[in-house]
């Protein structure tokens, strides 16, 4: 099995809870390699980017807000995004992490250990990953610049005064 990269993001809700190290303790059971760590303040723009496959939801508005911390409180505006690597990493990731729905996870997962469904019917699930291989390529490339994961799968190009990656997904109409 190659190598792979995933996005992981504690959202705003699991930075109010205090649980970055708990997770992180977690996810140190997959033995994978953490290759990008930072904490980004999401805008409107990078929301929509990153949830573009729900754009057409009914919750779709409350997801954003969400993700940019606007339910938590100014100073949770704020979410921890890494790139973790490693042989089957998506899928490791994913397992510790549990489902979606934060009451249908399995209770010793991530989310089923911290997650709830708010009175608007949002999934404060506390954790994103990566789902498969086209969005973890996707994600990552949206959330981070090469030069700022150590060691980078997919390819890049270098100009006079910049890194790019060479090829992007950020096809969404803003
Ligand atoms: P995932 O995060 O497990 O990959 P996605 O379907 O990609 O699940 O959804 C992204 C996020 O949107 C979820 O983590 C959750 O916060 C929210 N979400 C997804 N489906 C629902 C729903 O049916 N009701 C409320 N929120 C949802
Ligand atoms: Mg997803």
């Amino acid at each position: 099995m190659k190598k792979q990269q995933t996005l992981v993001l504690i959202k705003p809700d699991g930075l109010k809870k205090s649980l970055t190290g708990n997770i992180l303790t977690k996810l140190s059971e997959t033995r994978l390699r953490i290759v990008g760590a930072k904490v980004v303040c999401v805008n409107e723009e990078l929301a929509k980017k990153h949830y573009q496959h729900l754009t057409d939801k009914p919750f779709f508005e409350e997801l954003k807000n969400y993700i940019m911390g606007k339910i938590h409180g100014k100073e949770y505006q704020r979410v921890l995004a890494l790139v973790y690597q490693g042989e089957n990493a998506i899928t490791k990731v994913r397992e510790l992490a549990g489902a979606t729905n934060p009451e249908e996870a399995v209770s010793t997962s991530i989310r089923g250990a911290y997650g709830r469904i708010t009175t608007k019917g949002v999934y404060e699930n506390v954790i994103h990953t990566s789902g498969t291989l086209t969005e973890a390529e996707r994600e990552i490339k949206l959330w981070f610049r090469p030069e700022e994961i150590t060691t980078n799968l997919y390819p890049i190009v270098k100009t006079k005064d910049k890194i790019k990656w060479e090829t992007s997904y950020d096809n969404v109409k803003l």
